[in-house]
């Protein structure tokens, strides 16, 4: 492999802390950048943040955000849509459209055994047959063994904690105070929407790197 490989956590339309972030790591050529999806919605600006990403080259994930914006635009249906999200579907241009078309839903580096993913995965199927709906929204794993939000199930156990790999997984999704390593997989979703962190995780050195979010852009 050459150069490096950086996963970035939810970004959430928070342009300032993604720039700072991508100077901070003073990308050089052969690094490649992961965004791990929701890269729109709930922040200052989602389009600045798609400009960004594509003129530094990076390739970004599938969050359940941008599922949402995708599926309203394929059916019209409106049940897809929460608040904020017509704001960015009206502020999207064609470009930044198929930017979100192009986003798929896992990345492997397979010399370095490790899978990207946005929410992460059942830790009972393979993980290359898990469906959208799965991979990006699980927060954790119900009594019947499937995929729930935090919120729906606060005493179920988060997927990786059930997690035994390999792979090694990379994931966001999760916004928790403090970056989430267990032996198989880290959580980088460090709120930065929420006034937290927004957090880089650096292969193959396993290190991160993080900017602090200037304030609290949702509640
Ligand atoms: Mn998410």
């Amino acid at each position: 492999m050459t150069g490096r490989l950086i996963a970035v956590g939810d970004i959430h339309g928070c342009h300032h802390e993604f720039s700072d972030l991508l100077q901070l790591l003073e990308l050089k050529g052969g690094d490649r950048v992961v965004l791990l999806g929701d890269i729109v919605n709930r922040g200052p600006d989602s389009t600045k943040v798609i400009d960004l990403a594509r003129a530094s080259g990076c390739l970004s994930l599938l969050g359940n955000h941008e599922l949402r914006l995708l599926k309203f635009r394929k059916t019209g249906d409106r049940k897809y849509m929460k608040e904020h999200d017509l704001e960015t579907f009206d502020a999207l241009r064609p470009d930044d459209w198929a930017y979100l078309e192009s986003m798929p839903l896992t990345y492997q580096e397979a010399d370095l055994n490790t899978v990207f993913v946005h929410g992460g995965f059942l830790p009972s199927e393979p993980w290359q047959k898990q469906p959208a709906e799965v991979v990006t929204r699980i927060q954790v794993v119900d009594k019947e063994g499937r995929a729930r939000k935090r919120a729906d199930e606060p005493d179920a156990p988060p997927w990786a904690d059930l997690w035994g790999g390999p792979p090694f997984v990379v994931y966001g999704h999760t916004p928790r105070p403090e970056i989430y390593k267990l032996k198989w997989s880290i959580g980088i979703d460090t709120g930065c929407v929420l006034g937290g962190y927004l957090t880089a995780y650096i292969l193959p050195e396993r290190r991160t790197v993080q900017v602090k979010a200037r304030q609290r852009y949702f509640p």
